[in-house]
């Protein structure tokens, strides 16, 4: 193959990435504004690079030709979660989703490779719409707790300091630190329910005070300024006090004034 064709033959592939990775990002987007807790917390993305292709081809002794054919990961997506419950329930929402279709999946989670790693492995089929028109690519998802993350991306760079020759007492403290992780990931389960309500409660009450701002910026515009003057200081002493009830009931009250005003269409 041409040097120069990588390029083209990696730009589909970096497509399906930004593609979607918006997708799983307006996954956490939608729970958000909803007031709902999002099982993804974040969404990393990558095509893979020229280098690590190479020593895949090597790996799996095919040709530079044949990759298309034979790597699964060239597109590669990372899904975060918080806790290790969320993990079935992104790899449920893949499933349902109309847009992919699985290939395979693998579960790392509930068998752990002899290294230690864990994460939950899906391939699948998508298409993506380029000027030549449809192509169908695979796609690898990576679903994963913040804190296998932080394990895997650890022993990935000793992995890649030391190849096949890892000292034995490196292996072995990567070894305990990932029975630490999954006691970690344990002991935060078990408080699952307290932090998502901690969590619900900030991201309400950030939504409440989003619309709020934007009625009080909207009704700037068209509204009396010494009304404004006074909702505003009443939204600062409603917002001290801090209890989501008592901002609810000010915004609701905000939305009939700023409807009154025809304000709430306004950008
Ligand atoms: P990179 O550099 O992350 O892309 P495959 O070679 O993918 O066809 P394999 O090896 O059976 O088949 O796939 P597997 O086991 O599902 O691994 C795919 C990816 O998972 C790896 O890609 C790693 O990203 C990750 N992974 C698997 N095992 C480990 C591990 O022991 N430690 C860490 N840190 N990551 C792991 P690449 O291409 O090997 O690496």
């Amino acid at each position: 193959m041409e040097i120069q064709l990588w390029r083209e033959i990696l730009a589909p592939y970096q497509l399906a990435v930004d593609e979607l990775k918006v997708k799983f990002e307006h996954i956490i987007r939608e729970h958000r504004s909803a007031g709902l807790y999002s099982p993804i917390e974040q969404v990393i993305g990558r095509v893979k690079s020229i280098s690590s292709i190479l020593e895949k081809v090597q790996k799996k002794q095919c040709s530079i030709n044949q990759i298309e054919e034979y790597l699964d990961d060239i597109a590669g997506i990372r899904i975060i979660c918080q806790f290790v419950e969320d993990i079935d329930k992104v790899v449920d929402i893949i499933r349902n989703r109309e847009d992919m279709t699985i290939k395979s999946e693998k579960d790392y989670i509930n068998h752990m490779k002899p290294s230690g790693y864990r994460s939950y492995h899906m391939i699948i089929n998508y298409t993506v719409n380029t000027m030549n028109g449809p192509k169908h690519i695979r796609a690898e998802i990576q679903i994963r707790t913040l804190a296998m993350n932080f394990w895997a991306t650890i022993e990935h760079s000793l992995q890649y300091k030391y190849k096949q020759n890892m000292p034995a007492h490196i292996r072995e403290k990567l070894s305990s630190a990932s029975e630490a992780i999954i006691q970690l990931d344990e002991e935060m389960s078990a408080v699952r329910d307290e932090i998502m309500d901690a969590q619900n409660s900030f991201q309400i009450k950030a939504n409440i005070v989003s619309d709020i701002l934007n009625n009080i910026q909207n009704l700037y515009k068209i509204a009396n300024k010494r009304e404004i003057i006074k909702i505003q200081d009443e939204f600062y002493k409603v917002y001290q006090v801090g209890d989501i009830e008592q901002l609810a009931h000010f915004s609701k009250q905000l939305d009939i004034i700023a409807e009154g005003y025809r304000a709430q269409s306004l950008s």
